[in-house]
């Protein structure tokens, strides 16, 4: 069963993939039960003080799976999954891959402009929800999400307070019964393993998020490969702080591979450092991932730290751009030995390797994963650049789908006639095959390893009666590397403020991270020759404009506003 819209890789690859063993052919959720055998009273994933063995969620999959399957649930539905770092998201993945149910993976900052977009994208069955999360009523969202997008779609809630007609997530998680008679009734359903595991979003480069289907054979390969080459084994103790529905934290190497592996996986909500700290003393962490922006916060903080985090191995930093100044201050800086991770919910994942020299582990992002992993650096004709030289990365791979789902018109651009996906990265690459990330031509700010896409920021700022024109880049800032600046024209007479934005994105349902944090005026937008925006003159002017970092991250953001004379 193939689902419309997921774009399959070539006939004669797919043989060579499963040939080299890339592709196991098992469906995770058979894996899954693979892993309870060989580990079943192991501790397997923490979250809080509960503590949840091999067999346990093996089983509690299945009896979810069913309680799935009960409201009505089969393979081949999508479903929208928006839960913080917990233990029952770890349980609905595996149910969902069980079932052959694909549920698309939100962050817990997205609003109803995201969700209502993805839960149309993807055709959704059920949307599933934290009943408050930070404060925030999903209950109430997840609720007007299944309205808008009808066709039955419920709603599933994760929390105390589940309102009548809403489905109790938790109450589908228990239940008496033979488990070995239901792991044979599941295993009677089980998907093909070249179904969609799950869905990914993408930062996207033009308009709303893109979702990228995962299949059970690509994932796998990419958790397992990303676990040999991180050296995880039954001894690994992953901590993830950085949001699980994210690639990096879920599968590279993240949860999936200490789950493979028979390690262990503590799930926190936050990446909040002495919270952290706190954890990887009593769990005795030997693994974490972070983006730039938390590993500055994390060093900071280690500063006046009196936890030990002498059990760190292994700190990963990826997501967006590390300075080999950063890297140098980290090297010994949280203790465990740093490796730089260069990938993307797209597919390629590149690493620097344990025993890499620390010149390195400094200058660049790693190498990939995988021998088949198809490296491509070209200039803007398309054409190879010359070995050592940067250029525009294309790639494609065992683990690198071929095309976004049901996007037909966006993967003409973004992926090659013969399927190569063209990142957006500009890197170099040595004679070794380790690639430096020097740039970008996708148009994204990198908000702290958020990827905001320009072009959704300026549709909504241009929506506003006071906007003539906008253009939306990224400012450089002190805390998140990069952060959202507006540079507006405005109609005659008219005025606007940084409030004016904010209003109109929390009335739109925006996630609170893409909001412009600096605007700036402009008589007109600057052009180039062929009469294109010049955002390379633009981005210049937000750089020297930079946002200094708020002291508490998501409260009220200073209001920066910038009247440039006329050119
Ligand atoms: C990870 O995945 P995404 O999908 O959120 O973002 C991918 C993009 C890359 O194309 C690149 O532009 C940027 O994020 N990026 C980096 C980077 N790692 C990712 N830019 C500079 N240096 C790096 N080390 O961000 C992701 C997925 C899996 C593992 C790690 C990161």
């Amino acid at each position: 069963m193939t689902r419309a819209g997921a774009v399959p890789w070539p006939d004669d690859l797919v043989q060579q993939y499963v040939a080299k063993g890339y592709w196991r052919q098992r469906p995770l959720g058979a894996l899954m039960w693979e892993w309870a055998d060989a580990y079943g009273p192991r501790v397997a994933l923490v979250d809080g003080d509960r503590r949840i063995t091999y067999r346990e969620l093996a089983e509690t999959a299945d009896i979810l799976a069913e309680g799935l399957a009960r409201t009505g649930l089969k393979r081949g539905d999508n479903i929208l999954v928006q839960l913080p770092n917990c233990r029952e998201f770890i349980a609905l993945v595996l149910a969902c891959a069980r079932l052959g149910v694909a549920p698309v993976l939100a962050l817990p900052p997205h609003r109803e402009h995201e969700l209502t977009y993805m839960a149309e994208l993807a055709k959704v069955s059920a949307v599933v929800a934290p009943s408050n999360w930070r404060d925030f009523d999903h209950q109430s969202l997840a609720e007007h999400v299944a309205r808008i997008r009808g066709h039955g779609c419920r709603v599933l809630v994760v929390g105390d307070t589940v309102r009548p007609g809403n489905v109790d997530l938790r109450a589908l998680m228990t239940a008496t019964g033979d488990p070995a008679a239901r792991r044979h009734r599941l295993d009677a359903l089980a998907p093909d393993a070249s179904e969609v595991l799950l869905f990914l979003l993408s930062g996207g480069t033009t308009g709303l998020p893109k979702i990228i289907a995962r299949t059970h054979n690509d994932y796998e390969y990419n958790a397992r490969r990303s676990g040999e080459v991180c050296g995880y084994d039954q001894d690994t103790v992953y901590l993830a702080v950085l949001p699980i529905a994210h690639n990096f934290a879920l599968a590279s190497p993240g949860v999936l591979a200490a789950l493979m592996n028979g390690g262990r996986a503590v799930l926190m909500p936050s990446p909040n450092p002495e919270a952290a700290f706190a954890v990887i003393e009593q769990e005795r962490a030997t693994v974490t991932s972070l983006v730039p922006a938390v590993a500055r916060r994390w060093l900071d903080a280690a500063a006046t730290n009196h936890h030990d985090l002498s059990s760190l191995k292994v700190v990963q930093v990826g997501g967006s751009v590390l300075s080999p100044a950063e890297a140098q201050s980290l090297l010994g800086g949280l203790g465990g030995r740093l490796q730089q991770v260069f990938g993307m919910a797209e597919g390629l994942l590149n690493y620097t390797r344990l025993d890499d020299p620390d010149h390195l582990v400094l200058t660049t992002q790693g190498r990939p994963i995988c021998l088949d992993d198809e490296i491509l650096l070209v200039d803007d004709d398309d054409v190879p650049v010359p070995p050592g030289q940067p250029g525009r990365l294309l790639t494609r791979g065992p683990y690198t789908p071929r095309g976004y789902f049901a996007a037909p018109e966006h993967n003409a651009r973004a992926f090659t006639a013969d399927g190569w996906y063209r990142t957006g990265d500009v890197v170099r690459q040595d004679g070794a095959g380790n690639l430096t990330v020097e740039g970008r031509t996708k148009d994204l700010i990198n908000r702290g390893g958020e990827k905001i896409s320009a072009d959704e920021v300026e549709d909504l700022v241009r929506s506003l009666p006071q906007v003539a024109d906008v253009a939306v880049v990224p400012s450089p800032h002190r805390e998140w590397g990069e952060s959202v600046c507006a540079c507006v024209v405005l109609k005659g007479g008219q005025t606007l403020d940084l409030a004016d934005i904010q209003h109109l994105f929390h009335e739109r349902g925006v996630a609170a991270f893409k909001t412009p944090e600096l605007l700036m005026f402009l008589p007109a937008l600057p052009q180039t020759p062929v009469g294109k925006i010049d955002k390379k003159a633009l981005r210049k002017l937000a750089g020297e404009r930079a946002v200094p970092a708020r002291p508490t991250p998501g409260r009220a953001r200073p209001a920066r506003v910038t009247a440039l004379p006329r050119p």
